[in-house]
């Protein structure tokens, strides 16, 4: 599908209208991916988050991306793996269909995804990665926007899991 690009780098650094964070409901930074993004944003963002205050698992909220080449960063709150195992596939699922819907809402037209979970929250990244694909490219299917989403990925792991799903998905229609 020509509207989904998966690879590898720094999300921090991709050039689109808006970049997602891998948070935790208090919005105000941690470590992993969401570190980076507050690091490289500038203290604008945390300010941001601060006023909006508490984001439930599987929901997402927006800023601005302040220092960031992206114009927006869409936050939002995984599942912790161990957890809440039974619910963690449909929260996770809903972590992508309320960024995606965020994005509708704001006309964003390219948007990128780290793994989202994948790291501190435990997630596999070979369950995690059909969620992630499935969600984004049901979204797409009834959606024009966004135009295109980028699935940006950290470590070899994760991107090779990306395409080998992504690929025996497009194989199999
Ligand atoms: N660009 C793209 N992906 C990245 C980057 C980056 N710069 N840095 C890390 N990753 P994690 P979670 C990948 O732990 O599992 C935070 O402390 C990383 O390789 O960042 O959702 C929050 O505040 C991994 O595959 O997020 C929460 O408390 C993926 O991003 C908690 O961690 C997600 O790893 C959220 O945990």
């Amino acid at each position: 599908m020509e509207r989904i690009s998966i690879r590898m780098g720094d999300i921090t650094t991709v050039e689109v209208d808006a970049i997602v964070n891998a948070a935790n409901s208090t919005l105000l930074g941690g470590a992993g991916v969401d570190g980076m993004i507050h690091w490289a944003a500038g203290s604008g963002l945390l300010e941001e988050c601060r006023s909006i205050g508490w984001c439930p698992t599987g929901e997402a909220r927006i800023t601005a991306g302040y220092n960031l080449p992206a114009r927006y960063v869409i936050h939002t709150v995984g599942p912790v793996y161990g957890v809440d195992r039974e619910n963690a596939p449909r929260l996770l699922a809903s972590c992508y269909e309320n960024c995606l819907s965020l994005a509708v809402q704001h006309t964003i037209r390219t948007l990128a995804f780290p793994a989202i979970s994948c790291g501190a929250y435990g997630y596999p990244v070979e369950e995690a990665c059909k969620i992630a694909l499935d969600t984004t490219i049901s979204f797409l299917e009834r959606n024009e926007i966004p135009e295109k989403v980028f699935f940006v990925l950290y470590s070899c792991r994760d991107y090779n899991a990306y395409w080998e799903y992504y690929a025996t998905k497009m194989a199999n229609g």
